[in-house]
């Protein structure tokens, strides 16, 4: 059956993925990020690759009214929303809690927390009992804390709490809630976090091979292919040589 899979944050890493890979098995895809050159060029590859329907929509999830507007629009197009990938998000920074700038608190919070809020709210009404699948990308941060983590961390386990608050409410609904919390991965995760410094963002995977983004595309893909009397509720994916968010095995 074709769905149609809402992705946030689609314009690069695990999101680009994840179009990618549900447009090769014919699914349509609703897109979202804020760059919308890099939307566009998405859109015209995947249909160009896999002649699916893509339809990108350029908006920031901090914005409550924008996220809204799409959801009106895809009720006026009788669009339903089958799988929402909530996959925007960021780090800023890596700071102590004395030393870290506020205003990067701030867009951490209002993105990877009520960003998440704010579309899961808009769509649910677009989004069917009994087949409907909501996957929360969390990470290893919101499993345990590491030094200078602190706000990226909390932002992270507030994921984790309120992917079990959704597979709670939202049970009545049959509808599937999945939390998957990656380890590291190699996308543009890093340059975000430390501000377009390269040779620090690179640095950060130095001395280990760590996950891609079609490492979890691919896991995000197969929770969302089981039968369906069957949910994975929460799943943590590393790279081998991570154990969880604090210790590696990193070549010297
Ligand atoms: P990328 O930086 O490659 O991708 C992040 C995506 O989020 C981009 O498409 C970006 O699009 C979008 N985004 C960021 N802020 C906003 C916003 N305010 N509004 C709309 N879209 C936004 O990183 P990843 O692919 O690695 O990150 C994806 C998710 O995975 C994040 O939630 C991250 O926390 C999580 N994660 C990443 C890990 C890693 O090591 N890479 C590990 C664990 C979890 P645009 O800039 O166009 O708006
Ligand atoms: C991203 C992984 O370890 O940089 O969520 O926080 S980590």
């Amino acid at each position: 059956m074709i769905k149609n899979v809402f992705i946030t944050g689609a314009t690069s890493g695990i999101g680009a993925a994840c179009a990618e890979l549900y447009a090769s098995h014919g699914h349509n895809l609703l897109l979202t990020g804020r760059r919308a050159d890099k939307l566009e060029a998405i859109q015209k590859s995947l249909e160009d690759t896999y002649r699916v329907r893509v339809t990108v929509y350029c908006f920031d999830v901090r914005d409550r009214q924008a996220a809204d507007a799409v959801a009106v629009q895809l009720k006026e197009n009788n669009t339903s929303v089958d799988i929402l990938i909530n996959n925007a998000g960021l780090a800023l920074g890596r700071h102590t809690i004395d030393d870290a700038d506020m205003n990067d608190w701030e867009v951490m919070i209002d993105t990877n927390v009520k960003g998440v809020l704010y579309v899961t709210r808009a769509l649910l009404p677009l989004m069917k009992p009994g087949s409907a699948h909501i996957i929360n990308i969390g990470s290893v941060a919101g499993k345990e804390v590491y030094e200078k983590g602190n706000v990226y961390c909390a932002t992270k386990f507030a994921l984790d709490a309120l992917s079990q608050s959704m597979r709670i409410d939202l049970l009545s609904k049959n509808i599937k809630v999945t939390a998957i919390h990656p380890g590291a991965v190699q996308t543009e995760f890093s340059l975000v976090r430390f501000k377009g410094d390269a040779k620090t963002a690179e640095a950060v995977y130095d001395g280990f091979t760590p996950l891609q983004a079609a490492d979890v595309a691919n896991t995000v893909y197969y929770c969302t292919s089981l039968p369906e009397n069957v949910c994975i509720n929460d799943l943590v994916i590393t790279c081998t040589a991570q154990a969880n968010a604090i210790y590696f095995n990193k070549q010297q």
